[in-house]
């Protein structure tokens, strides 16, 4: 079993590295010691992402669950769902949310920030995660990926985390992905070499954080926000922030090897 982790208190993040199941450690000490962690704030020093974009179908089928930490939906064909990240091909595992944002954009945060992890093609334990912002704006239609799973949330307020039995991913469900696939064409995105946001904290994941956000309205926001910050599990929020020393190992790396 996996020791429960949260985002406050004595199982936040400042004390993953110490969780414990049965009275023996979890192999969690990279989230306190490793030197290539996320999230980071992005800046300048962050260099942009060439050849990357993704040509996921316009929709496609996905179930989606609360696994007590987020969020989480996945595709029914993983295969149909590839992207080209740093000239390299990867299909698309899982996305999932976390409420507010994980990384910083110039030392700003978002309301929500969601998170697309993929698998190398040739390679199924190289990982890379595709980041894009949500900005909540009181005008127009909002998101339609967003629209498109908003009516499955409600299914989803208990997670079902502990008791592997009781994990019920929803039905098969379509999900419209235009808004991704257009909002990395027409962005400026940042890569750098960073780690899993939740424990074990696992390094060598590649970060590609897409810099324009897309827009949500009010109704959408709250729908997520009710499950990842005010859910029994959930008790604050699902984000953690970007702590400053691993900022200073990512601008001294940054500068030695200029790409
Ligand atoms: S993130 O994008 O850096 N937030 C994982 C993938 C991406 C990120 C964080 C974690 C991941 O694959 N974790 C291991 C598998 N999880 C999956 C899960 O269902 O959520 C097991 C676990 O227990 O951590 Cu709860
Ligand atoms: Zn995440």
């Amino acid at each position: 079993t996996m020791p429960p982790f949260s985002y406050t208190g004595e199982t936040g993040p400042l004390l993953w590295h110490n969780l414990t199941v049965d009275g023996k450690n979890f192999p969690y000490h990279k989230c306190a010691t490793g030197k290539q962690q996320s999230p980071i704030d992005i800046t300048d020093l962050v260099p942009l992402a060439k050849n990357t974009t993704t040509s996921f179908p316009s929709s496609g089928q996905f179930t989606i669950e609360n696994n007590g930490h987020t969020i989480e939906a996945t595709p029914q064909k993983p295969e149909d769902y590839k992207s080209i990240l740093g000239g390299q091909e990867y299909k698309l595992k899982q996305f999932h949310f976390h409420v507010s944002s994980e990384h910083h954009l110039h030392d700003e945060t978002f309301p929500l920030e969601a998170h697309f992890v993929h698998t190398k093609v040739d390679d199924d334990s190289k990982l890379a995660v595709v980041g894009i912002f949500f900005d909540v704006v009181d005008t127009g239609a909002g998101d339609m990926l967003i629209q498109s799973i908003c009516p499955e949330l409600k299914e989803l307020e208990e997670p079902k985390h502990d008791k592997r039995e009781e994990k019920k991913p929803s039905a098969p469900f379509n999900v419209q992905m235009h808004s991704i696939n257009n909002i990395i064409d027409n962005s400026k995105i940042r890569n750098y070499p960073g780690s899993l946001t939740t424990p074990p904290c696992s390094e060598q994941v590649s970060w590609y954080v897409v810099e324009e956000p897309l827009a949500i309205i009010p109704k959408q926001f709250n729908r997520l926000k009710k499950i990842m910050k005010f859910n029994s599990r959930f008790t604050q929020n699902n984000y953690s922030d970007p702590p400053k020393e691993n900022l200073l190992a990512l601008v001294k790396q940054t500068k030695q090897t200029p790409t």
